[in-house]
């Protein structure tokens, strides 16, 4: 009777690269165990989700997103986050997205 075993390289919470090796064993000594490939596998990081307002997508939502909005909509400089930039989610990046992270500035 076969039974399989598996040695995980690490472990697989984390995002990254993983293998797993699968070895066939048996108590008969006559037992021919196969020779299997790795299981070979990546684990995605988990997707951050934007932060609305930071266009320069460094984690908070200040007036370095209201100079990085300002260029874009005076010298269309892209921001290091369009996606963020667009605040409103109105899908485009302009003066109501100022007006909105004014809104979240001084209100909190
Ligand atoms: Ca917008």
């Amino acid at each position: 009777m076969a039974y399989m075993k598996s040695f995980l390289s690490s472990n697989p919470r984390d995002a990254g690269l993983y293998t797993a090796k699968v070895t066939l064993a048996s108590q008969d000594s006559n037992y021919d165990s196969p020779v299997l490939e790795d299981l070979v596998w990546t684990i995605q990081p988990a997707v951050v989700p934007a932060l609305k307002g930071d266009a320069t997508n460094d984690g908070a939502v200040d007036i370095l997103d209201l100079v990085s909005i300002i260029d874009y909509i005076v010298s269309n400089t892209s921001p290091a986050s369009p996606t963020n930039a667009d605040a409103n989610g109105d899908g485009t990046v302009d003066i109501m997205d100022l007006v909105w992270i004014i809104d979240q500035i001084v209100g909190s």
